[in-house]
């Protein structure tokens, strides 16, 4: 079992600095060493280049430094392309949730339909028409989809990554207008707080996975710790109150294992300039244990 980790020190999708600092914080909570005492080969691969700048004066609002994000996405989806390659499992350590866009160009080209878990408080499924913030990290499951700015549909010169109906969005709490529109108009499943409530963890993670069985040939993990509750998750830049419990997260992570369905997966805004004492980025390293088959027992 061969792992690859890579590491994307980006924050230009959204304006809170410190996020690019996510990759040193689930590196220094120990990620390589718990998923080594799992069992797997795990191979550091470093980080994306990323640019340094606070703000891209060719830029249009509406896509807030667009060429630096579409240059580190083209750079990740060769990078997670080269991994699943060598029959390695990409798992990417973000920054901001732009870089979704790298990771999925690089996980499509290897499945004809490519499953998506999109676990966060938030769509992203703005483009630059109906994103109220300009902020590209809003964006990254629509241009998946194939929707949005041309310059993000097209990285890694294919579109789209993934198909509407093979893509579920759980922890859901937070949705502009447009997205709503999007998720209704193109049928997208979703599980809101509201069904976690309703239904508990235990019967939306036994839905999502028969769901995603029978009709995609690989998964996709794409994890937003601010899809957690603040409270277990407080170094995140967008915090929304009343999401999903570490407890939660940890069965969700453990019933992926068994399924055996994940073929890449990213933990990303993870912002430690936020967190109290790395707590956030400890989470994430813990919920990669579940994911990769962690067992006290
Ligand atoms: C908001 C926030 N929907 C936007 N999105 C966030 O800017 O488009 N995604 N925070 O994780
Ligand atoms: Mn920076
Ligand atoms: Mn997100
Ligand atoms: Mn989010």
């Amino acid at each position: 079992k061969k792992l690859s980790i890579v590491g994307v020190p980006m924050d230009l999708g959204q304006m809170r600095r410190g996020v690019d600092m996510g990759p040193s914080a689930m590196r220094y909570a120990d990620a390589v060493k718990r998923l080594e005492r799992i069992g797997y080969v795990v191979e550091d691969m470093g980080d994306i280049p990323v640019a340094h700048i606070n703000e891209d004066k060719n830029a249009q609002p509406s896509l807030r430094n667009l060429k630096a994000i579409t240059k580190a996405a083209s750079h990740l989806a060769d990078c997670v392309d080269s991994i699943i390659k060598k029959d390695s499992f990409p798992l990417v350590l973000g920054g901001d949730h732009s870089i979704a866009i790298g990771t999925l160009a690089g996980a499509a080209k290897h499945f004809h339909d490519l499953g998506v878990i999109w676990y966060d408080a938030h769509g992203d499924l703005n483009t630059d028409e109906t994103s109220p913030s300009g902020n590209i990290h809003g964006m990254p499951l629509a241009a998946s989809l194939g929707f949005g700015h041309p310059e993000l549909t097209g990285v890694g010169g294919f579109h789209p990554k993934v198909k509407p109906e093979n893509v579920v969005i759980i922890g859901a709490r937070d949705l502009d207008q447009g997205e709503r529109e999007l998720i209704r108009e193109h049928s997208i499943k979703v599980y809101t707080m509201h069904e976690i409530d309703r239904l508990g963890m235990t019967r939306v993670m036994e839905e999502t996975i028969a769901y995603l069985k029978e009709r995609t040939d690989g998964v996709h993990l794409s994890l937003d710790l601010d899809g957690l509750d603040p409270h277990d998750a407080p170094g995140v830049g967008t915090p929304v109150l009343g999401g999903i419990s570490y407890r939660e997260s940890h069965l969700a992570m453990e019933m992926l294992a068994e399924s055996e369905l994940i073929t890449s997966a990213e933990f990303v805004e993870v912002n430690p300039i936020l967190d109290e004492k790395n707590k956030t980025a400890e989470v994430a390293v813990a919920l990669m244990g579940s994911l990769f088959g962690e067992k006290l027992l």
